[in-house]
């Protein structure tokens, strides 16, 4: 962070977008473990929008293929309101800082931030690369497909929210700490010519030169960048609270100085992080990992 001189919270408590329920306490977990407090002592102006609302989606009376798309008229119902508390908060000047619930409410965030961004620039880390369409999931399930829909592919219907699609373009997109891809995502990545780095090349340059290749790719003639972060994207010794978690992932140590990065940057203009699940966290340890990780994006330092 950035030109913004104040932050403010939204929480999303949606999890129909996943494989399993439980993601939608995130919001209100990592305020209980002590988000307020970490902000208040890094000096941080910051207020709080609360929990998102949004209206019941109504029935379904076309004749999509659901089996595709799970929840689809939730997920739409959520993300388009979603687009619109983000909007807002950036239109006030502040930074949007989205509390989830599963990943599928990047699209509404990235919805929200394209009406104020034409170039906006993503990185999203995680141990997916959330890049199916309705073609290509092997679930059904929509917080495998956020990424593609901002960028313009899957069902219209999710690709227009906010009015705007494409809402970003691959060559400003970087994923990072990825390690669980699908087939039809492996191309999908090589197709667009999307930079990833993967668990792979992280291991092998480390961190920090894989960060500053990141920071160019996502800051080079973009007008603003959006961190999304999945908690997935930890080793799941670290972050055992979340719906899908993956071996052989970030450390600790490599996701703080990821986010110690961003923050030197100056470039994140925006961020969210999805798919904290208290109902499946060992006590706090996921959702107090997911407030010290905050703490680093917005400044904190060791010394
Ligand atoms: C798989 C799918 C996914 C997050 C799981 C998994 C997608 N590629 N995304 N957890 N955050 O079902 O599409
Ligand atoms: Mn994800
Ligand atoms: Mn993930
Ligand atoms: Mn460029």
């Amino acid at each position: 962070m950035t030109r913004a001189n104040s932050i403010t919270l939204l929480g999303v408590p949606f999890d129909l977008g996943a494989g399993r329920r439980g993601a939608r306490g995130g919001p209100e977990a990592i305020m209980q473990a002590g988000l307020p407090e970490k902000l208040r002592r890094l000096g941080i102006q910051w207020s709080d929008a609360g929990l998102l609302t949004w209206p019941e989606p109504q029935l379904n009376q076309d004749a999509l293929p659901l089996t595709a798309l799970k929840y689809f008229h939730d997920v739409l119902a959520v993300n388009e309101a979603l687009a619109a508390g983000v909007s807002r908060i950036v239109q006030q000047g502040s930074f949007p800082l989205v509390l989830g619930g599963d990943h599928s409410i990047a699209i509404g965030t990235l919805a929200g931030l394209a009406s104020h961004y034409s170039r906006l620039g993503v990185i999203w880390i995680d141990a997916h690369s959330d890049l199916n369409t309705p073609d290509t999931t092997p679930s059904g399930n929509i917080h495998g497909m956020s990424l593609a829909a901002s960028l313009g592919q899957g069902d219209e219907r999710l690709t227009r929210i906010g009015g705007i699609s494409p809402k970003i373009r691959p060559e400003h997109t970087v994923l990072l700490g990825v390690r669980d891809l699908d087939p039809g995502e492996k191309a999908s990545i090589k197709a667009q010519g999307i930079t990833c780095f993967t668990m792979h090349d992280i291991d092998r340059r480390g961190m920090s030169s894989v960060m500053e290749e990141a920071l160019q790719v996502a800051g080079k003639g973009t007008d603003g960048v959006h961190l999304s972060f999945d908690i997935d994207s930890l080793d799941p010794v670290e972050a055992p609270g979340t719906g899908t978690p993956v071996k052989g992932g970030l450390s600790y140590r490599e996701a703080h100085l990821a986010l110690e990065l961003l923050h030197e940057s100056g470039i994140v203009t925006s961020a969210e992080l999805v798919e904290v699940n208290p109902s499946l966290d060992t006590g706090q340890k996921t959702a107090q990992l997911a407030v010290e990780l905050i703490g680093s994006l917005l400044g904190e330092q060791i010394l």
